[in-house]
């Protein structure tokens, strides 16, 4: 009697592991786009340090191709910021990964404009892409939100 109990009690418990395990994953994978999500390639950073502006070398941008890219870094009041290091990190929040490649800044093309190599996205979706600058003005993190 006792295991005829117990054993109805697995089978029932079993399903329910089922779905609040599918229930998680879903939680896990299907986060919504926040709504008010900047897509401009123009963007200030954080802290209001720096003007930044994106300029993919094809757009729309490609999904599994190498790209080459460049960036142009102004002081918040319009100056070509020229000696800045940059270093560049993203992923993809909805899914909890980071870049597929790790793009830097090649070349200091002068006037404020960097060469980007090296950068690759390899599914569809929600990338955030930020520039982590440190320069005479100060330290600043500008972050793009690119949706491919
Ligand atoms: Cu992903």
């Amino acid at each position: 009697m006792s295991t005829r109990i117990s054993r109805r009690a697995i089978l029932i418990s079993i399903p329910g592991a089922v779905v609040f395990a599918r229930g998680a994953a879903a939680g896990l994978f299907t986060k919504a786009l926040p709504g008010d999500l900047d897509l401009s390639l123009v963007r200030l950073s954080r802290g209001g340090l720096y003007r930044a502006e994106l300029a993919p070398d094809a757009t729309p941008i490609t999904l599994r191709q190498m790209q080459v890219w460049t960036v142009t870094l102004q002081t918040a009041a319009g100056a070509p910021v020229t000696q800045a290091g940059i270093a560049i990190s993203g992923g993809m929040p909805q899914h909890g990964h980071g870049l597929p490649t790790a793009p830097q800044v090649t070349k200091n093309l002068g006037n404020g404009r960097y060469l980007i190599e090296g950068v690759k996205f390899n599914m569809r979706g929600w990338w955030t892409f930020e520039l982590a600058v440190d320069a005479a003005g100060g330290a600043d993190v500008v972050t793009f939100n690119i949706i491919l």
